[in-house]
């Protein structure tokens, strides 16, 4: 007979946290959100572990470089997505570790026969105002100059004026070699009071900028994640189709971190993969696995020596694999049994395999809830698709700015690859919908502000650490009239126009 488990599974919605003793030392600036990437042996230090509990997910709506680039600055990792062709997918990641933190590569290319109007179009379209003036006007030309927005006045010229008439040329630039670090390159913009710096190889190639206002914010990032060579860390999405080509061509762009990206993970398809990287590079090359949504899935994943496993499965806001096909399981039901499973392993094989809750955080707070039912860190979409570092792009809908964010799954993504179920067999309908998210503006404000919930209720909680969040928090079930009773109610709550036409 079936197995039915009677308990239903639950949301995180349908959880609050209840606060512990909170010591004078448990303050939000002492919290620490650090977390493990990987899996590590009792008493010995992950090889790759996280600033944040926080990664993109691996969508074509959410994770591009310069997502990625922003998440690694506050000490995430975004995992670029696969849906894309090996050679995209690799330069994608190859541009991660190219931005050397505070050296930045040049988007705004022009020639020398360019029109003042040809850059003050590409500054509307890149939002930069300093440019790089190449021979060819190319990322591969010659750089034969600068331009900034000190080099023009709008008002007073004719827009037809070519770039080589009021460009600084190359003579007079003072420039960094290839090899500079980021300190040399800060003295010499000190002592030549510059705003930025062009960084040449041997062949006068542009190499990247060092931005005056950049190396500021760089001490600005304590928790930035960088790479030995201080380059940022970086994830990639693969599927268990084309890994032979995709994971060496991501090894050598300088992928930090694999992770198989599929709506069901307790397949021998993640399995092959697996074992085809480990007989291939060992345990050098770094793969997360899922998703799985119980004891079992895990167990599975880990056998087969997955680095950490995702948790998850239909919760996405995109995501309409429940109504579709009818698998799987609440998230914070799925997220609670897989981390029994989890410490179960630890203590029989003294290998802690982290795992993951993907998919399925609408609130701030659902992320603490989270990682106190176990998780070590989450994935998230919807969250990182609403700013403007992400590659999706920013639309106006009945006058309000919104982000477009579509699922792997849908008809958009055509990622059928994700869907695996072995031989020939093709996708013939959509688990995912193609939809809009309000445009939110940066990651790092956003983050800061999440983040800050979080180390709040933390402290609330008495915890001081995400291990002891996950040992010690104490969460309850909440009833639909208690969560009606959480919010604003029996109260007229004030609009902003109401306030504004107060004042
Ligand atoms: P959310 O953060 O709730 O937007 O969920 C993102 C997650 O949804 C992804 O990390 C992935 O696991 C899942 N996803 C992505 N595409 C689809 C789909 O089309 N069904 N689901």
């Amino acid at each position: 007979m079936a197995i039915i488990l009677k308990e239903p599974s639950r949301t995180f919605s349908e959880y609050l946290l209840i606060p512990g003793y909170t010591s004078e030392n448990c303050v939000p600036e002492n919290v620490s959100l650090k977390t493990p990437l990987v899996k590590f042996k009792k008493g010995e230090e992950p090889a790759l572990s996280l600033n944040i509990p926080m990664v993109s997910a691996i969508m074509q709506s959410v994770s591009g470089p310069d997502l990625a680039c922003a998440l690694a600055r506050e000490g995430g990792v975004s995992f670029i997505f696969g849906s894309q062709s090996i050679a995209s997918q690799a330069k994608m990641v190859a541009k991660v570790k190219q931005t050397k933190a505070g050296f930045v590569p040049s988007d705004s290319n022009i020639s020398p026969e360019n029109t003042l109007a040809d850059v003050l179009a590409l500054k509307e379209k890149t939002g930069h105002a300093t440019m790089a003036v190449t021979e060819n006007g190319q990322e591969d030309g010659k750089l034969v100059g600068i331009v900034t927005s000190r080099d023009y006045r709008v008002s007073r010229m004719d827009r037809s004026t070519k770039v080589k008439e009021f460009m600084t040329p190359y003579e007079k630039l003072i420039v960094g070699k290839a090899d500079i670090s980021l300190s040399e390159a800060n003295d010499i913009i000190w002592e030549h009071k510059l705003n930025q710096l062009p960084i040449v190889d041997e062949d006068q190639h542009l190499v990247a900028f060092v931005f005056r206002k950049d190396y500021e914010s760089h001490k600005d990032h304590p928790l930035e994640l960088l790479d030995n060579q201080k380059r940022y860390i970086v994830g990639a999405g693969i599927n268990t189709r084309d890994y032979e080509k995709r994971v060496p061509a991501l090894i050598e762009a300088g992928a930090d971190v694999l992770c198989i990206d599929s709506s069901e993970g307790y397949s021998c398809w993640q399995a092959n993969t697996i074992k085809w990287i480990r007989d291939n590079y060992g345990d050098s090359v770094k793969v997360g696995a899922g998703n799985v949504v119980d004891g079992d899935g895990f167990r599975f994943l880990a056998d087969a020596g997955a680095d950490f496993i995702k948790i998850g499965i239909g919760g996405g806001s995109i995501c309409i694999t429940r109504e579709q096909k009818g698998i799987g399981r609440g998230q914070a039901t799925a997220t609670l049994d897989v981390a029994k499973a989890r410490d179960e392993y630890y203590k029989e094989t003294g290998v802690y395999v982290p795992i993951c809750s993907d998919g399925g955080i609408v609130h701030d707070y659902h992320i603490t809830l989270a990682l106190a039912f176990g998780a070590d860190f989450v994935m998230l979409g919807r969250y990182f698709a609403r700013f403007k570092e992400a590659p999706n792009k920013l639309v106006s809908v009945n006058g309000n700015y919104m982000k477009e964010y579509w699922g792997e799954g849908s008809a958009r993504a055509r990622n059928w690859q994700r869907y695996d179920v072995g031989g020939d067999a093709k996708m013939s309908f959509v688990e995912g919908v193609d939809s809009y998210v309000p445009y939110a503006g940066s990651l790092k404000e956003n983050v800061s502000l999440t983040l800050s919930k979080v180390r709040h209720t933390m402290c609330n909680c008495g915890c001081l650490s995400i291990p002891e969040l996950q040992k010690n928090a104490k969460v309850t079930l909440v009833s639909s009239t208690s969560i009606v009773e959480g919010g604003a109610h029996d109260v007229v709550v004030r609009d902003q126009n109401f306030d504004a036409r107060e004042k």
